[in-house]
């Protein structure tokens, strides 16, 4: 028998080679080849030398013309290219098995020649499928997900196996949509070069991180490079973190489902307008996530199930942080705190870049000009305001021994990460030669937090940020180069910038305690960013606040990001918005970019813009580069300062609407800014639109993203539109384009008719952080609801105690509304006993008629009716929400 089988693999490798030999002959003639359509080749000389002998070299075909789109590879595989055979698909406990077999080599070194593919039907609406090496265990990334060892009893999705062409061909079984098929080329699975293609369902992919670009990622034929890597953000370029997952809209239908590929080796994904896309990863395992929404939000709640929910951040962070590479001393930083609170401009938290540390080492102070840093920090606690200095993980390794304990310790315990021969990787940042402490490792972590601990006795900070952490460094590799090994040259090279691993990097060769560099880099961040959130925990016993600029899927539960190096230009505005878009799909909903710009000089018009846009972002930080001129608010015109102050306070008044965002981040995974697709699905008019994005589902913003413009055309779904600028509204009755006047010292943002939005209004004058605000009453927006009912909620808690939700210390209020009633039912309250929480005003919006009566519980208040912008306004009430309440107004209609 298994003589027989023996025989049988032999002749089929026979026959296989000859096929190869045949197709080499048949393809000089050009006949396998035709009758692809450029759209479907898949390139099978990804390598830039690629030529005509080289192409047939591998059994490809060449078609070189200068006719064909620019991307369309003149090499692409023919359809009967060798590949995997499968086998029989065998039946789980959780699904199937399956095992695939290649009996002629790839071009690769180290083909894998027998595979096991095992699929998990691991929930209704979640399938799971890995291809792997059952006999010898390759790296698969570390990262906790759900195990599920049964199989769900139905599923919206069918899995089909094809034999030939070999393949996994995923639907959604309501519809047949083809979801995913990597029938389209064949799979190569070698030590270090795993290749893998599917078809997409519609052109409209988004995700793919960290790039910077358009929201929709451009799906013809564009590369997009993983590994991440220290940069200032330039379209095309593998950045800070490392995003595999996407989600794709599914047309007519108004579906969507989102991919993910855990892979955290260097690799690349290739887009083509079949539409489809082919990654290639040089290590790891093919282990692949599919969500089957079919909401869009839903697809990114049922992905961070898997990777992780986001954090919820204190309240605090929510508020504006301040910050600037460059002020100089502590002396100048707290003079611009005052100068802040003296322009009445609402901050709720300074920072400090490396320039506080003596000769930038961690866990230090510049003795001389941030002498006074403990001082500062004693103002900004005294006026309920948070500092949060910069740390950057290379620890000095230079210093006389005994003189600096962070590396003292920390050789004597073993933290950081390795070089091929078993010493410390010695490279190179800011302060001079460094080593890089290895946070997969336990030790480290301990090291790290006693660190943080000593370091917070001295300057008592209330959250970190963790930059250089993919990891940078000064020299490629070490101070010492790197090996010759295939760690260091793998055999293919993807798309990076600088075109090699260990580009301003550590050599890829690095040892870490769980495993190689070589597949960890991309999760030096995520480690960080664990290590920094549980010691910042230990030391505060409160809520951490991280933001770390490399991040991999699971880093939104323990950190925010920035998006890095932006320019102080307008098209790095206009960016921002996508960029922001995309992390909250990654499940960093903590987001934001530097406003008025990092690099360069910003202009008072784009700074001033970049405030209001910056008002809405997630995270709203304003940070500059060293060298630069000031930009915070008040370096410029008095009417500057107005109108930040003004956008901030609107960012304030709506922080219960924001903060409860996150919540709902944090408890189902919900995104907090959001694309307007996201809620208006299957509307063509708005896959594009990343000029104006959503907060909730309530609120759109639309910002002016071009110098020298008093008004902005938004693109606005059928409905009413609330400003919250003015109290005005407009109606459209289908998807549409509409200018709106934008002057200078003002931003548009809009509610959506049929919300009920928690705000904390009216201003207090001198108000200007969270820690007053939160005193404030609170006040409800209701658009009125015109089809269909109207919606709303509040989470509200201390703001800044740990797992309040999780430990039940929180009120949670619903809140719904028809066109003449609005009512607030209490879902959970574990919070009011200790706390006033009350209505102070209601904001009944778009009232068509002048209103008779409003009532509260049945009872008649006061209030005003404003005919020419159709609110009723009702003020100065004390609605305890600890109970539910309800409000109708009444009006006569005029026949
Ligand atoms: O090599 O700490 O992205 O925000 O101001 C530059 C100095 C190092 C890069 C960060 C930027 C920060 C800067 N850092």
């Amino acid at each position: 028998m298994e003589m027989k089988q023996k025989i049988k693999q032999d002749t089929s490798v026979a026959v296989i080679f000859l096929i190869y030999l045949l197709s080499c002959i048949a393809l000089t003639a050009g006949m396998q080849c035709s009758g692809i359509a450029p759209s479907y080749r898949f390139d099978c000389h990804p390598e830039a030398d690629v030529t005509q002998l080289k192409c047939q070299q591998r059994g490809c075909c060449w078609l070189s013309s200068k006719n064909l789109d620019e991307g369309v590879p003149y090499c692409f595989y023919p359809h009967d290219f060798p590949t995997y055979e499968m086998g029989s698909p065998e039946q789980t406990a959780f699904g199937y098995s399956v095992v695939l077999k290649r009996t002629t080599k790839s071009y690769y070194p180290n083909d894998v020649m027998q595979l096991q593919m095992d699929i998990y039907f691991e929930t209704s609406y979640r399938l799971h499928f890995k291809i792997y090496d059952p006999r010898s265990e390759r790296y698969e990334v570390p990262i906790p997900t759900p195990k599920v060892s049964k199989r769900a009893p139905s599923t919206d999705y069918k899995v089909q196996f094809s034999k030939s062409p070999m393949g996994l061909v995923i639907t959604r079984a309501v519809d047949n949509t083809v979801i995913f098929n990597s029938t389209l080329s064949p799979l190569i699975f070698a030590d270090q070069f795993l290749q893998m293609s599917t078809s997409l369902v519609t052109p409209y992919i988004y995700g793919l991180g960290e790039h910077r670009g358009r929201f929709k990622v451009a799906s013809d034929w564009k590369t997009y490079p993983m590994w991440s890597r220290d940069h200032p953000p330039q379209v095309g370029d593998n950045l800070y973190g490392v995003h595999p997952f996407y989600l794709n809209l599914e047309g007519a239908s108004s579906k969507a489902h989102g991919v993910l590929l855990l892979n955290s080796n260097a690799m690349e994904v290739v887009l083509q307008p079949a539409p489809a896309l082919t990654y290639r990863t040089i290590g790891g395992i093919l282990d692949f996530y599919i969500f089957m929404g079919p909401g869009s939000d839903e697809v990114v709640q049922q992905y961070t199930e898997v990777i992780g929910r986001p954090l919820m951040p204190p309240y605090w962070g929510l508020g504006f942080h301040l910050c600037r590479w460059g002020y100089g001393s502590s002396n100048r930083t707290l003079e611009i705190v005052k100068r802040m609170k003296a322009a009445l401009i609402p901050q709720d938290t300074q920072w400090n870049d490396i320039e506080y540390a003596d000769g930038r080492k961690d866990f230090t102070v510049n003795n001389s000009t941030f002498a006074g840093l403990p001082d500062m920090i004693k103002y900004l606690h005294a006026s309920g305001m948070h500092f949060i200095p910069i740390l950057d993980p290379g620890i000095s390794s230079t210093q006389p021994p005994g003189t600096y304990p962070p590396y003292d310790t920390g050789i004597a315990q073993d933290v950081f990460v390795k070089d091929s021969t078993g010493k410390p990787l010695v490279g190179e940042v800011w302060p001079g030669p460094t080593v890089f402490p290895d946070f997969f490792n336990n030790k480290t972590k301990s090291w790290w937090l006693d660190q943080i601990k000593s370091f917070h006795g001295k300057v008592p900070f209330d959250g970190l940020w963790i930059d250089m952490n993919e990891p940078s460094n000064f020299v490629d590799g070490s101070i010492n180069g790197c090996t010759k090994s295939s760690y260091d040259n793998p055999p293919y090279t993807p798309s990076i910038l600088g075109g090699s691993l260990d580009a301003m990097t550590v050599c890829a060769s690095a040892i870490q305690s769980i495993g190689k560099h070589y597949d960890l880099h991309s999760l030096y961040g995520y480690s960080e960013a664990i290590g920094t959130n549980e010691a910042l925990v230990k030391v505060r016993n409160k809520r951490a606040f991280v933001i770390s600029r490399s991040t991999f899927p699971g880093s939104g539960k323990h950190t925010g990001h920035w998006l890095g190096d932006n320019y102080s230009l307008w098209p790095d505005m206009a960016y921002s918005i996508a960029g922001i878009l995309s992390f909250n799909l990654f499940g960093i909903p903590l987001v934001g970019a530097d406003i008025c710009g990092f690099n360069l000089n910003t202009t008072e018009e784009l700074c001033q813009r970049w405030m209001q846009l910056g008002a809405f972002y997630p995270f709203s930080r304003n940070h500059n580069t060293i060298g630069a001129k000031d930009q915070d608010p008040t370096a410029f015109s008095v009417d500057m300062q107005i109108s930040s102050r003004n956008a901030l306070q609107i960012r304030y008044s709506l922080l219960p609407y924001i903060y409860t965002l996150f919540h709902f981040a944090h408890s189902k995974g919900s995104t907090v800014a959001r694309p307007l697709f996201f809620e208006f699905p299957g509307d063509p008019k708005l896959y594009d639109v990343d000029r104006q994005f959503m907060l909730g589902s309530s609120l759109v913003v639309t910002p002016v993203l071009e110098e020298g413009s008093t008004n902005v055309t938004g693109i606005f779904p059928k409905g009413i539109w609330f400003g919250v600028n003015h109290g005005t509204h407009f109606q459209v009755n289908s998807t549409q384009a509409v200018t709106l006047p934008a002057p200078l010292n003002e931003i548009n943002a809009h509610v959506r008719e049929g919300c009920i939005v928690p705000l904390q209004l009216p201003y207090k004058e001198g108000y200007t952080t969270t820690t007053e605000y939160r005193q404030l009453g609170f006040t409800l927006l209701i658009t009125r609801s015109i089809n269909g009912p109207g919606s709303g909620h509040l989470f509200w808690d201390d703001g800044d105690s740990l797992d309040t939700y999780e430990n039940g210390n929180y009120l949670l209020l619903e809140f719904s509304s028809s066109e003449t009633s609005m009512n607030s039912t209490v879902s959970y309250d574990g919070y009011s006993g200790s706390h006033a929480v009350t209505v102070q005003s209601f904001i009944i919006a778009t009232v068509p008629h002048p209103v008779s009566q409003v009532t509260i519980n049945g009872t008649s208040v006061a209030f005003d009716y404003e005919p020419q912008l159709m609110n009723v306004y009702v003020n100065n009430l004390k609605v305890p929400m600890q109970f539910n309440f309800y409000v109708k107004w009444e009006w006569q209609t005029q026949d």
